[in-house]
């Protein structure tokens, strides 16, 4: 495999640990934990997992040796570190003990029922030290969820000796982690399943997990590509540019490059929902927006659109509730029909508000809603155009106010979607450092017996060794919520905090940078130089952490 010239001197880079990780470890258990919320449920769908304690790793004298095999697997959408877990995971393991072995399970949790695997050594961990993507193994979203999945699962998992599986994926992922564990551990199996925080979305996070990885790689990618774009926008004073950010459901993303950029508009969808706004509420927003600049004779801006928007508008919202129940209900009945006639049953269907809702949106939009999911039963939103959506509306919005002699301008739009170009970036050091200390914690907490947790690592906006590292019970997590139709049990998802600091240092500073011109060029990911630049963590991270 030729490799490029930054692969080849980041290979050497050695990701720093805790302290705690540095040597011999033991661990320090806290008291027992509850759920966040629906206890009697959760309690009764996990008595085996539920209420263990938190547990935290301190420096120890002795080595446990603990002699283990353990099985990996990338799930979801890729997050710059995943390889960092995995190198992470090998070094520790093999600290514990030589002969431990580490298989990687293909294609993501598919490759467990199937049996597809190979076996992680150090020639071929060498090449993915410190690189983004999850091509080492590669990565699916198979839902593992059923009885005959774990069967099948434990008939290789037994073949090959293995004592735990590590999951690494976002809180759907992990919540099937969690599922697998109580499973493994009411059949009395002796199979270990351990969790890891992954997603670009920034989503999983709560009081124990501070961040999930890749959100601090992809937003430096994201806010580097913004910046590039706000100085040619402010060079040439022509376009308004549209640029929607990745993130099915949270606005964190968009919030994150926000405070990184500065740019003259940025959608939050949770506070959207907040205020009950229609989408006419937020084109009239920006239109006013553009209106005043162009009154400055700036006819130019940036505007930020996170790529969850759509389902938090309420009145959508409350019809794609409606359509998920009505895929998980009826969804067989008209999968085949053609493409008029799916309309037309959806519309006969749908209750008289809903209906009203689904007629106003383009033919495209409606049929995202009403057909695509992905295996977890999520509305694909990636690929809903809401950016091209927005500014076609803005753009009928000012038309008509130039025929009322309310605005007098010019309005040309760029679209831009910022996605898959920062899932795969090379990890920033933070990313690095945070994934190979997960992977390492995972191995302990497997060495220590522990399963229904998730590895976590924390006071991670002080230096790398002063950082906490331990492990976290998945059911803390869980609270139950309807999906596809059914209460189910599922880790809660972080949404943008509309008093959280983040979102508090947005909004006090929008004004200005909605009348003025105040962008920030963060420029490309640094990783060799002086630590103000190539160690900063997220502004997210930073403001949580100051509170
Ligand atoms: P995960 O939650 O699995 O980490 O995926 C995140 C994400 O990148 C979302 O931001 C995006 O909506 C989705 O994946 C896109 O999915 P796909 O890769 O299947 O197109």
């Amino acid at each position: 495999m030729e490799i490029s010239a930054l692969q080849k001197e980041r290979a050497n880079y050695q990701p720093k640990l805790p302290k705690a990780l540095q040597g011999a470890v033991k661990v320090k258990e806290g008291a027992p934990t509850q759920s966040v919320d629906n206890q009697e449920d959760i309690k009764k769908l996990f008595p085996n997992t539920y209420g263990m304690p938190l547990v935290e790793f301190e420096p120890a004298d002795s080595a446990n040796n603990a002699k283990m095999n353990v099985g990996v697997i990338l799930s979801g959408g890729q997050a710059p570190g995943g390889h960092n877990v995995i190198s992470g995971l090998f070094d520790e393991i093999k600290k514990l003990n030589p002969e431990n072995k580490l298989y990687g399970f293909l294609m993501g949790p598919g490759g467990l029922v199937d049996h597809n695997y190979i076996e992680i050594t150090e020639e071929n961990l060498q090449a993915y030290r410190n690189t983004g993507g999850f091509d080492m193994i590669g990565s699916g979203r198979t839902k593992l969820e059923k009885e005959d999945q774990f069967e099948k699962g434990l008939e290789i998992i037994k073949k090959l000796n293995i004592k735990a599986i590590v999951i690494i994926g976002g809180d759907d992922s992990n919540t099937n982690a969690c599922i697998l564990a109580e499973y493994y551990a009411a059949k009395n199996y002796g199979i270990q399943v351990i969790g890891c925080p992954k997603t670009i979305d920034g989503d999983l996070k709560n009081d124990q997990i501070e961040t999930s990885f890749g959100f601090d790689t992809a937003t430096k990618t994201y806010s580097e590509l913004i910046g590039n774009i706000e100085r040619d926008c402010n060079s040439a004073r022509k376009y308004w540019h549209f640029v929607k950010l990745m993130g099915r459901s949270a606005s964190h993303i968009a919030l994150e490059c926000a405070l990184q950029t500065q740019p003259n508009i940025c959608l939050i969808s949770e506070e959207i929902q907040a205020k009950d706004q229609t989408l006419n509420d937020i084109v009239e927003y920006i239109a006013d927006i553009v209106a005043y600049r162009a009154a400055e004779g700036n006819n130019f801006g940036v505007v930020l659109i996170p790529e969850g928007l759509i389902e938090f508008i309420p009145a959508i919202g409350r019809l794609i509730q409606e359509l998920n129940d009505l895929l998980a209900a009826h969804g067989t009945d008209y999968m085949n029909l053609d493409k008029d006639a799916q309309r037309k049953y959806i519309l006969e269907h749908l209750s008289t508000e809903n209906k009203a809702t689904f007629e106003t949106l383009p033919e495209g939009v409606a049929r995202q809603l009403s057909l695509d999911r992905d295996p977890h039963g999520n509305v694909q939103v990636s690929l809903i155009e809401t950016e091209k959506l927005i500014s076609e509306m803005v753009a009928t919005k000012l038309d008509q106010w130039k025929k009322e002699g309310k605005y007098k301008g010019k309005f040309a739009a760029q679209h831009h979607f910022f996605g898959y170009e920062g899932r795969c970036a090379a990890p920033s050091n933070f990313d690095a450092d945070y994934c190979y200390a997960l992977g390492s914690s995972a191995a302990q907490l497997i060495a220590n017996g522990k399963t229904g947790y998730m590895a976590i690592v924390k006071n991670t906006t002080a230096g790398t060794d002063q950082w906490k590292a331990g492990g976290v019970p998945i059911t803390m997590m869980m609270n139950m919520e309807r999906r596809n139709g059914e209460m189910k049990p599922v880790i809660r998802k972080a949404l943008v905090e509309l008093d959280g600091a983040p979102f508090k240092s947005f909004s006090t500073q929008r004004e200005k940078w909605a009348k003025e011109t105040c962008y920030v060029y963060p420029g490309p990911i640094q990783y060799w130089g002086p630590s103000s630049v190539c160690d900063q963590t997220t502004k997210t991270l930073e403001l949580e952490q100051q509170k």
